[in-house]
Order: structure tokens, then C-alpha cells, then sequence
């Protein structure tokens, strides 16, 4: 069988939204040509006077940061989403809308303005998991949707690049959660398994776009990947939230995000922007074993540390298309090094 996948334009089906993603193989030129073009990057200090998010600087709301050591979690001074929005709806005909209640928290990763997740050790990353971990027992006591992020990048918008991300909670299923929620119950009411567990075994499988693994997690470009170094994160037995992990698994999770986040600096030798989150299993929803834990990995770049995918034209009014495949930003990423650039001697 010719492999239409790497030679005729495509389309893939998103299996976890459902949704399908436009392939065009015939208008990649090579993706990777080792081509590697530093804008310059100033380095930064490790205490910035005028961050607001290093420790014992002023915050927005007047508030003071303590002089934390670790990891530093506060309620987002300019918050959109707030927990006492008074309880309404409208329903009328073509115009429904309904108040909706949530929290908006800052996690700052690391005291250390100069530092990224690339950068940070293991041990320093295991306390960013912990913390995770610690807001989502928290909040999924009162809200139905915990979105753990992180926005990552100044061509992500991200105001600030002192180490931090963020996570909003909402008594709602937001847009994506939904369809993901629909697409592994459906599967698993056909095929009493999740949909991402057997999705995994595939992938390790094929092997083709497998980035890296260890004993409890793998990194693949999702066959349907529509961004171009898109990735999902993986757990390799069925786990529903990040607070059913085991220590070992926790442990093991600091190494492959660590790992992963530093072939993503060494891919353009930048410290890589990109959007990243986790998706488990929503709260007060009944059955959940349809669920699995996985994070995704959003990046914005195409070609090199300046040139950027934009969502534009057809894949704003039609869907998102891509050139190079999947298996190509596989090829890629699975061929750089986990040192970190900063560190390799040239
Ligand atoms: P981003 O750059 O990832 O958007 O994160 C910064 C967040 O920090 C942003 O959501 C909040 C902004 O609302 N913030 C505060 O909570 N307090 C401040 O003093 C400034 C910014
Ligand atoms: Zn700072």
C-alpha cells in the first residue's frame, strides 16, 4: 500500500475531539534542516526589581509577595472568572447565556526570574507537580473543571517571563473538555477501554511518532497534530487525574517533562514558546473511567526561533491545516539532544 499519509493532501480525524485536521505532505520543503538562528537573548537577572512575581516585590492589588522559596500559588489579581458571580440565566430562543462561578489562581514555578521548566532540576520541577496536584484536590471540591496551563513565550502573549502558569476552575465544562469528554465515552462505551490507553499502545507500537519514554510516560505528535511540533503527554496505564499518581509515577513525570521541555529549547536554540496544559478527569460528573490524564503541548513555532504558524485564512473559517506531517515533527524532535543548548559547549 502507498503510504498516502507522507505524499497526497489529507485529512485526519482528530480522535479525542473529533474534529479533523488537514494534512498537505506535497508543500513540505524538508521541516528540519538543522537551521538554527538565535535572536539574541538577553539574559536575564534572577530577581527582577519590577516583577511582580518575584518574591517580596508589590503586586498589582497592592499585595506583597512572600520571600517564597519553591513554588508560590495566589488568586490572580485581575481574575476572569470569580467565585461569587450571582447565579443567572437567559434562555430564549437564540440567545442563551448563564452566569458561571470560578477561580483564577498564579502558580509561580521558581523563585528564580531567569529560570524556565527547561531549566529548572528535577527535583525543583517535582514541586510544580505537587502543586498541581494540591489545586486540584482543592478546587475540584467546588468547581467541575480544573485547567492547569501554562502560557509560555512573548509570541504567546504571555506578559511576563518570570517562570509561571496559571489554572482557572469553573463549575462548567469548557468547549474542549467537552468534546474530549464525549469523544472517550463514547469510545469507551464501544470498547469498555480508554480511548487514550489503547490510542498509547498503538503508538508505542508504530514507534513513528514516539518522541521519548520512560517506564511510566510517554511524548508522541499525535497523529492528528495540527500545530506544527504539537505533543501530547501520556501516562502509560489508565490514570484519571494528576492526584491518582503514584509517588513513583510523580517522580518519573519531573524527568520526561524535563526531558521533553529541553529538546523543545534545542530544536531552535530558543527557549521555546508554546501553550501547555492538563486535561483530567472533570468533577461531579458521575462515571469517569472513560478519562485519561494527558497533557498537550501547543507550540507556536513553524521554522525556526522567529517564524511562526499563524491561525489564519482557511483554518480560521474552514480547519486547521498543516504541511509538514506529524511524523516529520517526530523525526525532529525525537533527534535532538537532552542537554540543554545553554549548557552543551560549542
Ligand atoms: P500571563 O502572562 O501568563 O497572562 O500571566 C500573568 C497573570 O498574572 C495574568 O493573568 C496576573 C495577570 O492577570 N497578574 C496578577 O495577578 N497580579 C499582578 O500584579 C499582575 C499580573
Ligand atoms: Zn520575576
Amino acid at each position: 500500500m502507498m503510504n498516502f499519509l507522507s505524499a497526497v493532501p489529507h485529512r485526519r480525524l482528530n480522535a479525542l475531539t473529533g474534529e479533523c485536521v488537514l494534512v498537505s505532505p506535497h508543500r513540505a520543503k524538508r521541516p528540519w534542516q538543522g537551521k538554527v538562528e538565535s535572536p539574541s537573548e538577553i539574559a536575564r537577572p534572577a530577581y527582577d526589581y519590577g516583577c511582580y512575581l518575584c518574591p517580596n516585590n508589590l503586586r498589582a492589588n497592592g499585595e506583597r509577595n512572600p520571600n517564597y522559596d519553591g513554588v508560590f500559588v495566589f488568586d490572580n489579581d485581575f481574575a476572569a472568572l470569580l467565585p461569587d458571580a450571582p447565579a443567572q440565566t437567559l434562555s430564549n430562543k437564540l440567545f442563551h447565556a448563564q452566569a458561571v462561578q470560578g477561580r483564577c489562581r498564579v502558580i509561580c514555578f521558581s523563585p528564580r526570574h531567569d529560570l524556565t521548566l527547561a531549566e529548572m532540576n528535577e527535583a525543583d520541577i517535582q514541586r510544580v507537580v505537587a502543586e498541581w496536584q494540591r489545586e486540584t484536590i482543592e478546587l475540584g471540591k467546588t468547581y467541575q473543571w480544573v485547567q492547569i496551563f501554562e502560557n509560555k513565550g512573548e509570541l504567546m502573549g504571555c506578559s511576563n517571563p518570570h517562570p509561571h502558569g496559571q489554572i482557572w476552575a469553573l463549575n462548567a465544562l469548557p468547549n474542549e473538555a467537552r468534546k474530549e469528554d464525549s469523544q472517550q465515552r463514547a469510545y469507551f462505551e464501544a470498547n469498555r477501554r480508554a480511548l487514550l490507553c489503547d490510542y498509547l499502545e498503538q503508538e508505542l507500537a508504530a514507534e513513528e511518532r514516539v518522541i521519548l519514554q520512560n517506564a511510566h510516560w510517554a511524548v508522541v505528535v499525535p497523529f492528528w497534530a495540527a500545530h506544527p511540533f504539537e505533543t501530547l503527554l501520556l501516562p502509560k496505564r489508565a490514570v484519571q487525574r494528576l492526584t491518582d499518581l503514584s509517588e513513583l509515577e510523580t517522580r518519573s513525570l519531573s524527568d520526561i517533562l524535563k526531558r521533553l521541555l529541553v529538546r523543545y529549547d534545542n530544536l531552535f536554540h530558543t527557549s521555546f514558546p508554546y501553550s501547555m496544559g492538563w486535561h483530567q478527569a472533570p468533577f461531579a460528573m458521575g462515571g469517569i473511567e472513560h478519562w485519561q490524564l494527558h497533557a498537550h503541548f501547543y507550540p507556536p513555532l513553524l521554522r525556526s526561533a522567529t517564524v511562526r504558524k499563524f491561525i489564519v485564512g482557511f483554518e480560521l473559517l474552514a480547519e486547521l491545516q498543516r504541511d509538514f506531517t506529524p511524523e516529520q515533527a517526530a523525526d525532529a524532535l525525537r533527534a535532538q539532544s537532552e542537554i540543554h543548548y545553554k549548557l552543551s559547549a560549542e
